[in-house]
Formats: structure tokens, sequence, C-alpha cells
């Protein structure tokens, strides 16, 4: 009885107390730039991470996302959040090279072989020393989210061997291992920043890009596009980047509130482009490409061709890092 009339009363004063609910939590509008558009999975991140984020704060942290490059490319976005005009961007590592060597590590062709050994490097020790430099440059990552396996497409002839790159002009992320590993495959390579491929595509000034399957898709490079190989070259990481200075006048527990849920919003995100890539590939050939698969001993070539890009990259990206990721990845294949 005397319990109860404590925690009757507890309750009371709890409910009459003069602190509001989610007292901890200011109302804050929150742009995330994408450079894709809203049907990519980013969107369903976005939404759970919402959804997590009305939870844990009352309906206080709202995010508004832009898609299709409107508030900018990835690289002028992430200046924004450095300077502390914009919150939050969803952004390819490749392009923020030049403000950040180490993260060329990602560049790396065929560097990982799954998305899970992926997501055990990015959710680990190693992503961690990754947002660790991203911090010092004013970014904090809140989630390793996925772009994925990259793929080549063109719209002049079938790529089946590594001859077949040859003078094809290939558009590449604004990102120097990129290019020396399209330019090292006999193909010419032009940095340029997304959202101006599809067009360039379309006129014909570059043939080809790479991207993954959902991104070939939503993108709708399919539109201007004949032929696609399944090259499997590169697997990179979406950044999930929110402004430093902004971020530093949050109340730890907004900040909390965003780590976690960026989470939340990353597995949501990364299960669905896992069903979309096979749905995407499908509508891609349905849309009339023609879909072209390595033979395994083609593989074995273009990957080995490749491997100069390591040796020629490693000092400008630290071989400490270089040497780090690939005994990380040793020991992930081992057990
Ligand atoms: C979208 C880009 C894109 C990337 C690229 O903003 O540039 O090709 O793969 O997804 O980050």
């Amino acid at each position: 009885m005397k319990k109860l009339l404590f925690a009757t009363t507890a309750i009371a004063m709890a409910i009459s107390g003069s602190v509001p609910a989610f007292a901890e939590f200011n109302s804050r509008t929150i742009r995330v730039s994408n450079g894709i558009n809203s049907d990519h999975p980013v969107g369903n991140g976005i939404k759970a991470m919402q959804q997590c984020l009305d939870e844990k704060s009352g309906g206080k942290l709202k995010l508004t996302a832009f898609w299709g490059g409107a508030l900018g490319g990835d690289l002028q976005a992430t200046q924004a959040l450095r300077s502390g005009v914009q919150e939050a961007v969803v952004t390819s590592s490749s392009p923020l090279v030049g403000i950040i060597p180490a993260l060329g590590v990602f560049d790396l062709p065929f560097l990982f072989a799954s998305p899970d050994e992926a997501y055990k490097v990015l959710d680990g020790k190693f992503g961690d020393n990754m947002n660790e430099k991203l911090d010092a440059a004013g970014l904090i990552n809140l989630a390793y989210w996925e772009n994925g396996f990259r793929n080549l497409s063109n719209s002049q002839r079938p790529v089946t061997k590594w001859e077949d790159f040859s003078g094809l002009k290939v558009r590449v992320m604004q990102n120097n291992i990129f290019l020396d590993t399209f330019q090292n495959l006999g193909a010419n390579a032009t940095p340029m920043a997304f959202g101006e491929v599809y067009s360039a595509l379309e006129t014909k000034a570059i043939d080809a890009q790479e991207n993954p399957y959902v991104t070939i898709d939503t993108s709708k490079f399919f539109e201007v596009q004949k032929y696609i190989t399944e090259t499997n070259h590169a697997y990179t990481p979406f950044l999930f980047l929110f402004s430093k200075p902004i971020f530093n006048t949050y109340t730890p527990e907004e900040q909390a509130a965003l780590r976690e849920c960026a989470i939340v919003g990353r597995d949501v995100e990364r299960q669905v482009i896992a069903e979309l890539n096979k749905k995407s590939l499908e509508k891609i050939k349905e849309a009339g490409l023609e879909v072209n698969q390595l033979s395994a001993e083609e593989q074995v070539r273009i990957r080995e061709k490749s491997m100069v890009v390591y040796e020629k990259h490693k000092e400008q990206i630290g071989a400490d890092i270089v040497d780090g990721i690939l005994a990380e990845l040793k020991t992930i294949r081992a057990k």
C-alpha cells in the first residue's frame, strides 16, 4: 500500500513538474542533401531514420531531404557542411579525397569482395579511424550507408574483356584512383560531378559511366545506355555526414539520437539495396539493355591488371592505412 502511494505520488509529481516532455530536444530542421533520387534506397533509410527520431525527440528533430542534387553536388554540399551553412549530406566518399586523402582507400579496385566484409570493416575499428579523420576536417560521419558494388554501362559496345575498355569515354567520379583504374584499363576517363552524368550520356559527350544497379535504375541512366557489364570493380560507401560546427551546437541528447537513428536508417537502407539490386537489374534488362557477365578468367585478368593502382596510390592514401585494411580483410576472410 505504501509502495503504491509512493509510486502514485511520484507519477503525479512528474506530470505536474515544470520539466516539459523532451526538454533536452529543440525543434530543428535538418536539411539532408542527396545526389540520387528519392526512390533510391536512401529514401527508405531516411524514412526509417525519421521514425526513430520522432520517437526519441517527440517529433522535434525533422529531416528534410533534397534529391537529385537540388542543393548542389556531393563536394559542394560537403563544403557547405564544413562551413556550417548546411546540416547534412549523404555522399560517396570518393569525391572527398581532395579533403581527406585517406578516404581513397575505399576507391581501390576490387578491395571488398562482398557487402558483408565491407560492413565489418566500415562498422568496426577501421571505419572509426576514418571517422576521426573526417571529424578533424569538420565532418561528423553519423554512419556508413551503402552505395554499393559498381558496374559499367555504355552506349558503344559489349565490354567482355579488358581490351574492350580501349578508348571508351568513361565518366568517373572526381577521384584520382578511379581515374587511374580506368586509364590503366585503356579507357579515356573523364572526372565529372554526378549531376552532369545523365545529360553527358544523352548528348554522347561521354560513352560510359559506372554505378551500382540501383543508381543506374533510379537515376535513369538505362534510358541513355545500351550495354552493361557486371564488373563489380569497386564497392563505394555512402557517408551520412553532419556539419561539425552545427553538431557542436546541439544538445548531447540530440547528438545521441542522430547517431543512433542514422544506424537504424543505415540497416534499412542496406536491406532495401539487397532486395532492389535484382529488381533494378530486371528493369534494366526489360528496358532492352544487353547485360554481360565477365568470365572467371577475364575477372582475374582485369583484377590483376588493376593491382598497379594500389602501389601507385599507397603513399598518398597512407601506407599504414592501405596495409591496415588489407590486414583486416585477411583476418575477416580467414574466419
Ligand atoms: C550521388 C553520388 C553517386 C556516386 C557517383 O550523389 O558520383 O557516381 O556513385 O551515387 O554519390
